[in-house]
């Protein structure tokens, strides 16, 4: 059996335990787009979003993720996921057109490495927000980018995307070829998804992105004038990965959303993969600035389709966080060279 053609990843539906807190968040200080609202959930989009909606926040009693959705690329290559992952001996479901709010009849699955999928194409179509720079702010979020997922094993992870159609732009490993991390992308750009090593299966983040460094700045500064900078988790900052400019938020229930800008075309065919030593001290943060151990440590906790959390995998492999943390003296800006005393205090 084939693998469905996916475009890109689309939306993400997450727990959340109070939801006037997350539309405080998501709604009045991200600005995102309110497409839906009930006393249940709130269906979110960002500005150049003429789908329904890219965030699904969803009433519930633990924060969670529920789905990660990827878009395919008609509606004949829903049923072409459906039995694809019927083949792999998935739990697969069928929710036929109404079942989900703003998108038609699609298909969720429980995957290999133990996520809540959902595969669909029929969508919903609302305003799209564009040139609607009355209602823009400074912070303006455009569209999703991409999510990032924790998961032991990242060389099989890897390969169940590949499978999948996915192709790798850049990852992290050692010199003795352990994988710590690996970015892989359907649409153009440097990700779709990012396969963070580590106990899983977890949510680490989704990101959103913007056209500007300063509409992220924008959002640093609005947080800090509504005394909400504890929202702010790593960042702003230089991805070395990507390239990208970025800010990792947590949201009221702890959730993390990355908001992210300028990464780089990757459709040709012979795109060349960018691989990073772990101890490359820029690889994270092309400034150098150290990874909070937050970042490291925690993700959400990833619902199966009954709504039961997944019990974690634990990662046999090294940790990045424990290859990097301390003076081991193998981190490296300048390779071959010691790292300064001062540097040496704040190594994660
Ligand atoms: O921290 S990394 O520079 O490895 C990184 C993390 C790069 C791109 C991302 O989207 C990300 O979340
Ligand atoms: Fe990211």
């Amino acid at each position: 059996m084939r693998a469905p053609d996916i475009i890109r990843a689309a939306y993400a539906e997450l727990i959340v335990t109070d939801l006037a807190a997350s539309r405080r968040f998501y709604v009045d200080v991200l600005g995102l787009v309110v497409s839906h609202e009930d006393e249940h959930s709130i269906h979110l989009r960002a500005f150049e979003e003429y789908l329904h909606h890219s965030l699904v926040l969803r009433q519930g009693a633990v924060p969670a993720l529920a789905a990660l959705a990827y878009r395919v690329r008609s509606q004949d290559e829903v049923e072409v996921a459906a039995r694809y992952y019927e083949e792999l001996g998935c739990r697969v479901e069928r929710r036929p057109a109404g079942a989900l709010l703003g998108v038609g009849a699609a298909v969720r699955v429980e995957d290999p490495l133990g996520f809540p999928l959902e595969f669909f194409y029929d969508a919903e179509h609302v305003e799209r927000y564009t040139r609607r720079y009355d209602a823009h702010g400074a912070g303006a979020i455009s569209r999703l980018d991409h999510f990032n997922v924790v998961t032991p094993d990242i060389p099989t992870a890897v390969q169940y995307y590949q499978d999948l159609g996915f192709r790798v732009s850049e990852d992290i490993q050692d010199e003795d070829g352990t994988i710590y991390a690996s970015w892989l992308f359907r649409k153009p750009t440097v990700h779709d998804i990012a396969l963070t090593g580590g106990d899983g299966p977890r949510l680490h983040h989704i990101a959103f992105a913007t056209h500007e460094r300063d509409q992220i700045l924008h959002i640093c500064d609005k947080l800090g004038a509504l005394r909400r900078s504890d929202h702010i988790e790593r960042g702003p900052g230089r991805h070395g990965v990507s390239n990208a400019f970025y800010l990792y938020l947590r949201d009221p229930d702890g959730h993390r959303i990355e908001i992210y800008t300028h990464d780089y075309y990757t459709g040709d065919p012979d795109n060349p993969v960018v691989t990073w030593d772990v101890h490359d001290n820029q690889r994270r943060d092309w400034w150098g600035n150290p990874v909070v151990p937050s970042w490291y440590a925690e993700a959400s906790v990833v619902l199966d389709l009954d709504g039961n959390p997944r019990p974690l995998v634990e990662r046999a492999e090294e940790r990045e966080a424990d290859v990097t943390i301390g003076a081991d003296g193998f981190s490296y800006t300048r390779k071959g060279e010691e790292m300064p005393e001062y540097k040496l205090g704040n190594q994660l």
